[in-house]
């Protein structure tokens, strides 16, 4: 190994070059030899080398915050997954060739040395990722906004597959440490759980309440650095982690004896131990519960507590000064807590405090199914967290007066509307508790806001149609080209320069290039060089080698069944079978990729799993097939996965039933990077395709209008019974052809597919689907041509930032502005 170590020059900030810091990081911060290091022992050198770089900015940005008088941003979520940071933060500084060189004298490629890093998988899916997005573009943007989530011990589960089922391993990602962490003990705050409230009169003979008996968590931050892009901003993502107090032995757990009482404090570590990996549907779990309400009510004291250090106790003008953005209802939580934190701890009064509450608050949805929807059962929730519960039924005791007075006519549209839905068991909605409690309501595309005024919420959008707003998603084109498509960012710099990092809307001069024959050429082959990473990355994980001339055709998300993997399989099994009946005329190769995670309880998603496993078994193994058709499930699918794959990836599957999902962002990524889509008119896909023009979509199946009357009257069996191709694939299924041996095990999939309640209507699409995937095959034919749409998709992406969305956010919701 080549060792010539650099003299030591030291910085403006103090710090020596990235060479010297990592070798004095590697000998006195990790105490190793350093011209001993192993790869796992550089990175961890490394990754403190920069983030040294950005201690400065941090602080900086802080001051400058701190200076300004702007009003601060609250991001409240359960989930932020942010998946790798070492490039990431590289990049943003502008140090990947310094770092490359140091790098070099260690014989080791910055690539390979960022494969060391463990994704952080503090999230389920899109919400999570979007968080993670939007916390990269407010720093771009300089933006005063602070992410507030959970440390969670273990992360989204890793997925593996055994004999075709999913199997799920714990994710201990933090087992080697965090680099990117700093644990801040002197702001730790005190979270309180159980007990009972009371009343009591003050020395002037007011009456108020508190809560007492309680057992208090204490809840402990870390602080990640989010660093903007190549503009000096740091800001901060803020974790908490659960802990025993002291005195937590002392309470009722020291029954036992002092060993029990030590070993009882897990109570409270559990808090944060793991992350739910339910992603559509509530769980009603009580843990979940301590989740949530510990984060918000953590992230609520700090907010407090630093405007008491700066403004002392006068907080008439704390609702003006700043504004918590609710990531779904899992942190609305924040409204009733807000409220007893100003009443209980500020001796506000009822009026003044909800006056706050509702000038700070901001709520998004990003769900269409109903079954999704948050509810708490009042018992559980009274007996967890009882002065939270009597200030909910006081919110809705004044909401209902309000109701009453909108609604005369209509007495029972009181219960309809009323936070507590009433029953033998009576649940808490905390939709309707975000929704009273914020000013502002808003959906995540065009069409999920406009069927959420029109249906679930229509009767709050009657009463408050000013709160209803849309931002529809964006996904940072950082990570999702700029990083992970290489060969693009460079081939992008040199025809239009490197604006479009910083702001996308630049890649519209792109659009020219879509006519020049030599750039088209240049395109296509920077695609081809990332189909064969992507097929090296799968042959590594599956041991399926695709064919670089077929279509890279790719579904990726997690499974559900609305998303319909079912259907994208139904299609692979009747190219199978045209295979198989030798109808393969002009049929061009096709390599199918899907991967995503199935919910550990849903178990008809993990029925779905195991027939994509199958019938691949079954494709990739019949020789009359060759490499005509490969079918591939990858196993867990994350955020580095999605880094190799959108890049390389033809054809992006966007195939849900119309009206159920909120927005998507996958179609986003796939669409900056040059894939066509094929999809159904949902969520974001209708904007995609405004966007790309209609002639650069692939579009198929009902819309939502046609999906709500096709339920009235759906006979799935006529469908079948009338269509030849659909027949046979139906055939195959039932035959058993893909579970020889596993008799049954697909009844349930079957079952549904003919159920006239199907609510997903995946027989009623699939000769549209079918159809369309026709075209899509005679299309690729014309490489040119297929270039040139390719290239239409990527220089009309620039409305798909999340830059966009964010700076939405910022001016329609948040009124906040960049910090100079
Ligand atoms: C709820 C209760 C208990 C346990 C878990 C949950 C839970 C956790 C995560 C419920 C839902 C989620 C995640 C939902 C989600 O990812 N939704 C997606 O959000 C994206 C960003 O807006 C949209 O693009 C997708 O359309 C939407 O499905």
């Amino acid at each position: 190994m080549n060792m010539t170590i650099a003299t030591p020059e030291i910085t403006e900030n103090g710090l020596g070059s990235l060479e010297t810091e990592i070798t004095r990081h590697l000998n006195f911060t990790l105490g190793h030899v350093a011209k001993q290091a192993t790869q796992d022992y550089l990175y961890r050198a490394a990754a403190i080398a920069v983030r040294d770089r950005l201690v400065a900015n941090w602080k900086a940005t802080q001051k400058r915050i701190g200076d300004s008088q702007s009003r601060q941003v609250y991001y409240l979520s359960l989930e932020f997954l942010i998946g790798r940071s070492f490039t990431n933060a590289v990049a943003n500084l502008g140090l990947d060739e310094e770092m490359s060189n140091a790098l070099h004298q260690y014989g080791m490629a910055l690539e390979e040395l960022a494969e060391q890093e463990h994704d952080a998988g503090l999230g389920n899916g899109g919400l999570g990722r979007l968080a993670a997005c939007f916390l990269d573009s407010c720093a771009n943007l300089r933006l005063p906004v602070v992410g507030y989530g959970l440390r969670y011990e273990y992360g989204m589960f890793h997925q593996r597959i055994e004999s075709g089922r999913q199997v799920e391993d714990p994710d201990h990602w933090l087992r080697d440490g965090n680099p990117w962490e700093i644990q801040r003990p002197e702001d730790s705050r005190r979270v309180k759980f159980y007990g009972r409230s009371e009343l009591y009169y003050d020395a002037d003979g007011v009456h108020h309440s508190r809560w007492v008996d309680t057992q208090d968590v204490l809840a402990v931050p870390h602080d990640m650095p989010i660093p903007g892009h190549k503009n000096g901003t740091v800001n901060t993502l803020r974790l908490w982690k659960s802990m025993a107090t002291d005195e937590f032995d002392l309470g009722e757990f020291n029954a036992g004896g002092y060993a029990e009482s030590v070993a009882a404090k897990t109570m409270a570590e559990q808090i944060t131990m793991v992350l739910y990996p339910n992603d559509a549907s509530e769980n009603g779990k009580e843990l979940r519960l301590k989740q949530q309400y510990f984060l918000v009510s953590a992230s609520l004291q700090d907010v407090l507590a630093k405007w008491v250090d700066k403004n002392g106790r006068d907080l008439s003008k704390f609702g003006e000064k700043n504004c918590f953005q609710l990531n779904d209802t899992h942190p609305a939580c924040a409204v009733p807590e807000l409220m007893r934190i100003l009443m209980d701890d500020y001796a506000m009064d009822w009026e003044d405090a909800w006056g706050i509450t509702t000038r700070c608050m901001a709520y998004t949805n990003h769900t269409l199914l109903p079954e999704a929807l948050e509810r708490w059962s009042v018992s559980l929730f009274g007996r967890l967290l009882p002065r939270l519960t009597e200030i909910i039924f006081e919110i809705n005791r004044r909401f209902l007066r309000e109701v009453e007075f909108a609604f005369p006519k209509n007495p029972e549209i009181k219960a309809e509307l009323s936070i507590i839905e009433e029953g033998h068991d009576p649940h808490i909605r905390m939709a309707y508790l975000a929704i009273v409690g914020s000013f502002s309501v808003n959906g995540v595309a065009q069409l999920h806001t406009e069927l959420l005024k029109a249906g679930l919420f229509s009767n709050f959008n009657q009463m408050w149609p000013e709160k209803f707003n849309n931002k529809t998603n964006g996904v940072t084109q950082r990570r999702w080209l700029s990083h992970c498509n290489p060969g693009l960012r460079r081939l992008l710099n040199e025809a239009i320069g490197e604006s479009w990092e910083r702001d996308l809307s630049q890649i519209e001069a792109l659009l020219p290039f879509a006519g020049d024959a030599s750039f088209r050429q240049r395109w296509g082959e920077v695609k081809l060089a990332n189909k064969k990473r992507l097929a090296n990355f799968v042959q590594e994980r599956t041991g399926i080698e695709f064919n670089t001339s077929a279509i890279f055709d790719v579904q990726v998300k997690r499974i559900h069944e609305y998303k319909r993997q079912l259907l994208n399989v139904l299609h692979a099994i009747h190219l199978y079978d045209r295979v198989r009946r030798g109808d393969k005329e002009g049929m061009v190769p096709r390599a199918i990729l899907i991967g995503g995670k199935a919910a550990p309880g849903y178990h008809v998603a993990k029925v779905i799993v195991k027939l994509i496993n199958n019938v691949a078994q079954i494709i990739n193994n019949d020789e009359a097939v060759g490499d005509l058709i490969k079918l591939v499930f990858l196993p867990n699918y994350n955020v580095s996965a999605m880094e190799i794959i959108c890049p390389g990836t033809e054809l992006s599957e966007q195939i849900s039933t119309a009206g159920k999902e909120a927005s998507g962002t996958g179609n986003m990524k796939f669409m900056m990077n040059g894939a066509l889509t094929i999809g159904t008119l949902d969520g974001a896909n209708i904007e995609i395709r405004e966007k790309a023009g209609p002639e650069n979509f692939f579009l198929f199946g009902l819309d939502a209008q046609e999906v709500s009357k096709t339920r009235a009257d759906y006979q799935p069996d006529q469908i079948v019974a009338g269509d030849p191709d659909i027949r046979r694939v139906m055939e195959l299924l039932e035959s058993g052809t893909f579970n020889i041996g596993e008799p049954g095990v697909f009844d349930i999939l079957i079952g549904g597919l003919r159920n006239p309640a199907d609510q997903w209507l995946t027989l009623a699409d699939l000769r549209s689907f079918i159809e369309v995937q026709r075209e899509v095959n005679e299309a690729y034919k014309d490489e040119e041509n297929w270039n040139r749409m390719s290239i239409i998709n990527s220089a009309t992406s620039g409305h798909f930032s999340s830059d966009r969305t964010i700076g939405q956010y910022a001016s329609e919701i948040w009124n906040v502005n960049p910090i100079e």
